[in-house]
């Protein structure tokens, strides 16, 4: 009985008498034994995913799901009046990522754990992680989000462990402490996530805001992801952080096929690295520095290491390839410099192209090159994307080795994002078709059977308008925003990025603010939610986010529009606001510039949880517009071939000039950003910015395609009042998303790439 195991650790109290703080202590210690007793999944081959970010989110339900515990505990806590949602809110959620590439990373473990393969995840443990998000007026600021216990208060999901590596630095060394975070499998075993620290670390160093002082790695190494990189000294605490992770990895996994009584030599046999984007890249010279150290040849180590290590690019935006200047890394991995020199000499003896070098005419050192030319395998994370990466981005290298290239869609755990996120609509998915779906997702499409059973779609509207209620209660408690759940939810939840074009949203927002002011009132109150952190020095992008916090205020305080539009960001947006929003959607926004996303994962968890989507044919909204066919998604904008062509230098490049000023109805859109009404509520310097750069430079398009989706989005909007209508595309998208588990991502990896068992 749950209910004894849990009072037994609540010192002598019963369920109904303890606090909620007692009890998330009692169910972490309890989940944590658990844990502990299932088996730790083995093989003769191992993978290592060694990553940057690992976003897991809050760890309880999610744990308590893959016992098989949570509708258990969550029954005993209700009898004694207990909410365990409630109870959840206690657990900090870790802030270790940025955006879909650490999420990602974390439904690919828990879906190597559910298919029961030997695989564990191998990072860092930023004390801070990514900033908490404030707003002010009308404006974001940056805080350090501490997620990490207090000495004396209760534990959290990642252990001390007693392993511990010597890491160089500086010409001295530096020693590593590893922490374990246990990863559950779906009524399966466990594998790891290994999070290495320094002890020295030293948390006084950050004060009020997220600045530090940066020149004393020894005690600043860990403490945040991504440290600002705008100076020399920002810059190089990168490297060290990437060379500080990668090398506790190698000689973690070292030390594991020693353990296993494997020869150094047979290190490909047995592990496998899949380098997630470039920050872990380092990992390939200084595999092949230990192998040397031990004695083994250099051409012997190279080609050991190039059987070892595969790479994934999430992004063609050059922005993000990373490209370091020589000299940094001679200053923080000078062992790596000869490595690396070496192997960019083999690569010029080898091929003519200058495209091609790792160490560049500028001395920059290419990361994704090296990686391409010492791993056995590139895959890209859409079909769009697999395709740009080989037809346009890394052409040159697709020629040379056509075999490494391969394309994995991205995939998303259906635990986390449908069961844990949406009971409601799990139960729904089970009374229909059985619980097949839970373990084979591709099962969902028997829902199909449902789609012209009137009954069915409007328990499915039911189930949308109950979770879309529980959002409303959330955002009060939270915010202390009152929405109507009458009205239709519109959300984009993302990063901040130019290209992701929160920027046309914005417009849109415009329009229908102009439209309303005009007397078009809409069929009914439409809400848009935004939730977005824009990087700290990313200066545009907190103009966007400072343009959309304005046009909230403007229209909350404006009683001739409020009744029919209503415009909320949320603060601090993160996993756990994503379980809330995703599951009270109505339409999904995926607006990016085709071409620009490489796949997206956010677009398939709202489909998953039955929202339409709203986007361009980008990403893997292509793969999603396939599957559910053109009445059940709503695609808008140019395509990728047409915007790759309009990057392009010369004539029929891309200019805002084509419609600003000369497009009347753009020109009155841009100019509202600069009205009294805006600049009286904001920040002149904001706007005024803002509007420059998007009516003189706009270098993600988003006038290109702004008069396209405002149509678009109008025509969704009268869409959504057959609601029989609506809720057959409500139910055609969850019945299609079993294509977008990340169980199937991972079994095609572990096929084509992995081989573990
Ligand atoms: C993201 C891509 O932008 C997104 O389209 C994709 O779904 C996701 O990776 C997972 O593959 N990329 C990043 O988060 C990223 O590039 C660089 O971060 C630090």
């Amino acid at each position: 009985m749950i209910k004894n195991e849990l009072e037994k650790r609540l010192n002598g109290k019963s369920l109904s008498e303890a606090e909620n703080g007692e009890i998330y202590a009692a169910l972490l210690e309890l989940t944590k034994e658990k844990l502990a007793a299932a088996p730790r999944i083995a093989g003769d081959r191992k993978l290592y995913y060694v990553s940057a970010e690992f976003l897991v989110g809050k760890l309880l339900s999610n744990n308590l799901i893959n016992l098989g515990l949570f509708d258990e505990v969550r029954e005993a806590l209700e009898d004694a009046g207990k909410s365990l949602s409630e109870i959840e809110e206690i657990e900090p959620e870790p802030s270790l990522g940025n955006g879909g590439l650490g999420r990602l990373a974390a439904c690919y473990l828990d879906s190597a754990a559910t298919l029961d393969l030997p695989a564990d995840g191998v990072g860092l443990l930023y004390h801070f992680g990514l900033f908490r998000q404030s707003f002010w007026d009308h404006k974001q600021y940056e805080k350090p989000d501490r997620w990490l216990p207090a000495e004396s208060g209760p534990e959290c999901w990642a252990e001390k462990t007693d392993v511990s590596f010597t890491v160089p630095f500086l010409g001295g060394a530096v020693k590593s402490v590893m922490y374990d975070v246990t990863v559950s499998g779906y009524e399966g075993g466990t594998n790891r996530l290994h999070l290495f620290d320094l002890e020295t670390v030293d948390e006084s160093l950050v004060k009020d805001g997220i600045d530090f002082d940066k020149t004393d790695i020894a005690k600043n190494l860990t403490l945040f992801l991504y440290p600002d990189d705008s100076d020399d000294n920002g810059r190089l605490l990168r490297v060290y952080q990437q060379y500080f992770m990668v090398s506790n990895a190698a000689q973690l996994i070292i030390k594991e096929l020693a353990g296993k009584g494997y020869a150094l030599r047979d290190l490909h046999k047995h592990a496998v690295v899949q380098i997630n984007d470039t920050h872990p890249s380092m990992i390939i010279p200084e595999l092949i520095r230990l192998m040397l150290k031990d004695g083994i040849h250099m051409d012997e180590a190279i080609s050991l290491v190039s059987k070892t290590c595969a790479y994934t690019n999430h992004t063609i935006l050059a922005e993000a390839l990373e490209k370091w200047p020589l000299h940094y890394l001679e200053k923080a991995v000078p062992e790596l410099v000869p490595i690396i020199k070496e192997l960019d000499r083999r690569v010029r003896a080898k091929f003519d192209d200058e495209k091609l070098a790792i160490i560049d005419e500028h001395n920059l050192v290419h990361m994704a090159n090296m990686d391409i030319h010492y791993g056995f395998s590139v895959n890209g994370v859409a079909a769009l994307h697999t395709d740009i990466l080989k037809e346009a981005e890394l052409k040159c290298f697709a020629e040379v080795y056509p075999e490494k290239f391969n394309n994995k869609t991205n995939g998303v755990t259906f635990r986390r994002w449908l069961m844990h996120c949406d009971p409601e609509l799990s139960a729904f998915i089970t009374r229909k078709i059985g619980d097949g779906w839970k373990k084979n997702a591709d099962e969902l499409e028997k829902l199909l059977a449902f789609k012209d059973d009137p009954e069915a779609l409007e328990e499915l509207l039911k189930i949308k308008g109950q979770k879309k209620e529980q959002l409303c209660q959330y955002m009060k408690e939270r915010a202390g925003v009152e929405l109507d759940p009458e009205s239709i939810f519109d959300i984009q939840i993302k990063r901040l990025h130019e290209y992701k074009r929160q920027q046309m949203n914005a417009l849109y927002i415009i329009w229908k603010y102009k439209q309303i002011k005009a007397g078009h009132k809409p069929a009914r109150k439409l809400t848009l939610l935004f939730g977005a952190k824009a990087a700290p020095a990313y200066i545009i992008a907190k103009d966007i986010i400072h343009l959309i916090l304005c046009l909230s205020d403007l229209i909350a305080n404006d009683p001739e529009v409020s009744p029919w539009l209503e415009v909320r960001m949320v603060e601090n947006y993160n996993v756990t606001w994503a379980e809330k929003l995703i599951p009270a959607c109505d339409i999904s926004e995926q607006i990016s510039l085709a071409s620009k996303e490489a796949s997206g994962t956010g677009n398939m968890k709202f489909m998953l949880n039955g929202a339409v989507t709203l986007g361009t044919e980008d990403g893997a909204n292509v793969e999603i517009h396939e599957l559910v066919g053109d009445e059940n998604i709503c695609i808008f904008g140019k395509s990728s071939e047409e915007v790759l062509e309009l990057y392009k230098e010369g004539e029929g490049r891309y200019s805002p000039a084509a419609y600003y000023p000369c497009d009347p109805e753009i020109e009155e859109l841009l100019d509202f950003i600069i009205s009294p009404a805006l600049m009286r509520m904001g920040d002149p310097e904001n706007l005024g910015r803002l509007y420059r750069d998007m009516s003189r430079k706009d270098w993600f398009m988003a006038l290109l395609d702004t008069k396209e989706y405002i149509a678009a989005k109008e025509r969704l909007l009268s869409e959504y009042e057959d609601r029989q209508a609506w809720a057959k595309k409500m139910l055609v998208n969850v019945a299609k998303a079993g294509f977008f588990s990340s169980d199937r991502a991972i079994a095609q990896y572990n096929e084509d790439v992995w081989h573990l068992k």
